[in-house]
């Protein structure tokens, strides 16, 4: 079995009784000062290390078999604080749409799809990525697919998400479904009546499929409420989920806007409000369906709130003195709205930058 080095010195400084370990803790080699880690260096369930066939292999080798839960691999590593980071995957197939599994510390993002096939079984390195949340000090990462053909893994690397897209107290900060940070699985489709041009759709399944989502990631001015606005398209009646930074799901009715964004279709697109707790600094916004179809975005514009005095949980048009933010239920008459509150971890996950990462 083959270990990290800064696991094999983590090993040495917890079997060895040698009182300075913060000496040595400081040495430690972190995810920041060293981001890459080849598979090949992994504990490996099964022995299927490969030469790697040009320049682009890291490393020269790569790790192959992971097919029907056959190969895991597993890496120990140390971040300098806990936070959101994104954790990139350098992986080798020639069937485009290959899918794996990657779980940190327990918590699994199950068949994450795999971006543009390569030339070669044995090169043409590509890349994917996913928003993951690690603790200080060490965390467990274990690649592996359990159903099906996986691709072959040639590293993986990490980067803290120190900063995503840019929120303003009172201002509707917009971001097209097409460049959220993560979009995996989902397709991204032309569409001359959808803002920016395209939408993504295939989110969810038909009995649903969390590992087709869309993950926005935020970098909120303070921790407070935002308002977040999903403009869709969908000619039925279908619901979204949303989870902030991890936590568990909110379940968004979206109504029927009799459209579904086609070429040619000339509908305006709908939308739905939802109020979010959001924490300072970084924060994922994650959009899937865990049991049907969901609608197809467009886009969604998120609105910091302004900062208030705590609230006394009166509704608003009561005698409340320090009016909620977070609209009331009974608002609905208004239009077909959905509110809901979320509170978000501390840990989180997340973050998202104008950029679309999965290829
Ligand atoms: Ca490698
Ligand atoms: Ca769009």
């Amino acid at each position: 079995m083959k270990k990290l080095l800064s696991t094999l010195l983590i090993a040495s400084m917890t079997t060895c009784a040698i009182p300075a370990l913060s000496a040595f803790a400081a040495e430690s080699t972190d995810i920041l000062s060293q981001p890459r880690y080849e598979l090949e260096d992994a504990t490996l369930t099964k022995d299927d290390i490969r030469n790697g066939g040009d320049d682009t292999v890291s490393g020269g080798k790569f790790v192959g078999g992971f097919d029907n839960g056959e190969q895991t691999a597993t890496l120990t590593v140390t971040a300098p604080k806990a936070g959101a980071y994104a954790l990139t995957v350098g992986f080798i197939t020639m069937d485009g749409g290959r899918q794996f599994d990657v779980t940190v510390n327990g918590k699994t993002i199950n068949n994450v799809t795999c971006g543009a096939s390569g030339s070669s079984w044995e090169g043409d390195v590509k890349t994917c990525t996913v928003v993951v949340a690690l603790n200080a000090g060490e965390n467990t990462v274990v690649l592996g697919q359990d159903s099906g053909f996986g691709p072959s893994i040639d590293y993986i690397e990490f980067a803290e998400i120190t900063d995503g897209v840019e929120l303003t107290v009172g201002e509707a900060v917009k971001i097209e479904a097409e460049n959220a940070y993560v979009v995996s699985g989902v397709s991204v489709s032309d569409s001359e009546v959808a803002s920016g041009g395209k939408l993504v759709n295939d989110i969810g399944g038909e009995n649903g499929n969390v590992d087709r989502y869309l993950e926005f990631v935020v970098d909120a001015p303070a921790a407070g409420k935002a308002s977040l606005v999903i403009y869709y398209f969908c000619a039925a009646e279908r619901n979204i989920e949303l989870s902030v930074n991890g936590g568990d799901a909110t379940v968004i009715s979206v109504a029927n806007n009799n459209t579904w964004g086609n070429p040619g279709d000339s509908a305006a697109t709908a939308h739905e409000v939802i109020t979010v707790d959001l924490q300072e600094g970084v924060n994922s916004l994650k959009l899937y369906n865990s049991t049907g179809w969901g609608p197809n975005l467009d886009y969604v514009e998120i609105t910091v709130a302004e900062a208030e005095n705590e609230d006394d949980g009166v509704i608003d048009g009561g005698t409340d003195t320090d009016p909620d933010t977070a609209p009331s239920t009974g608002d609905a008459v208004t239009c077909a709205l959905v509110l809901a509150a979320i509170a978000l971890t501390g840990t989180a996950i997340a973050v998202s930058k104008k950029r679309r990462i999965t290829e």
